[in-house]
């Protein structure tokens, strides 16, 4: 803690300032050695400010969700689960998170049948006016927001978005179509208000916006998705070799 971050002399309130310090202390990963903030009082003391003001400095950050309160306890940096992602596999959310010994979840955006868009028939190889299924989730790892997937199937293979309970890979090897190979974009972004919200982080936040082309075996295009993977999450890791 840095009690001279705060100054009487900017035109920011003392509570404000306080919370942005502390901000810059949770997001850049400096509070990394403890859970828990020094009470109320603590800070107070360190800063050289009422009490009044700490309250109002973590009562921003919790509106945040960057900390949390327990009754009786104090305050806790909320710690998010954090995800080494191997780049070579073709693997799905479900497993990749069931694999770390995390509980894979989704939350329903939307669901819907419908004409392709030109953008999806253009990546799903489909002619004009074809027929598509869209799957928008939240997924989650033993509750927290980790990304946002949108992904369109052309509805040969998946005729009702209603089939898909848990795992959409599973639902596609069981109807017989496994996802065999993909080609995937990665680019870094800044996440807009609304995206921002559902994942739990500040607007603008740095996320990476992921697009995925998977294909079966023949090469027939299945799945086209379009994702926001939370760039405070993951990390994706990839092995090279000597060409
Ligand atoms: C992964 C894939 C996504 C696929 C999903 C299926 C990326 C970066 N990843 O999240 O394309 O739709 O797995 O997961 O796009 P599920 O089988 O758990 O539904």
């Amino acid at each position: 803690f840095d009690p001279t971050a705060l100054s009487d002399a900017l035109p920011l309130p003392l509570y404000l300032q306080l919370a942005r310090h502390l901000r810059a202390l949770i997001v850049e990963g400096r509070l990394t050695d403890q859970d828990a903030l020094p009470g109320e009082r603590e800070l107070a003391e360190t800063f050289a400010v009422s009490r009044v003001t700490v309250r109002k400095a973590l009562r921003e950050l919790i509106a945040e969700g960057l900390l949390h309160q327990r009754q009786g306890a104090g305050t806790f940096i909320n710690r998010s689960p954090h995800v080494e992602q191997r780049l070579s596999a073709l693997t799905s959310f479900t497993e990749d998170i069931g694999g770390r010994g995390l509980k894979p979840d989704s939350r329903w955006l939307g669901r819907s049948a419908g004409t392709a868009t030109p953008e999806e028939a253009m990546a799903l190889g489909l002619r004009p006016g074809a027929e598509v299924v869209r799957l928008h989730r939240l997924r989650l790892a033993d509750g927290t927001p980790l990304a946002i997937e949108l992904s369109a199937l052309p509805a040969s293979f998946l005729p009702d978005p209603e089939l898909v309970q848990g795992s959409l890979y599973e639902t596609l090897r069981g109807r017989g179509h496994p996802p065999f190979r993909a080609l995937q974009r990665l680019s870094a972004i800044r996440l807009p208000a609304d995206q921002a919200a559902l994942l739990g982080v500040p607007d603008g936040a740095p996320a990476l916006y992921i697009e995925r082309r998977t294909f079966l075996e023949n090469g027939t295009p299945l799945e086209f998705v379009r994702s926001h993977y939370r760039g405070d999450a993951y990390d994706f890791v990839v092995e090279l070799s000597l060409a």
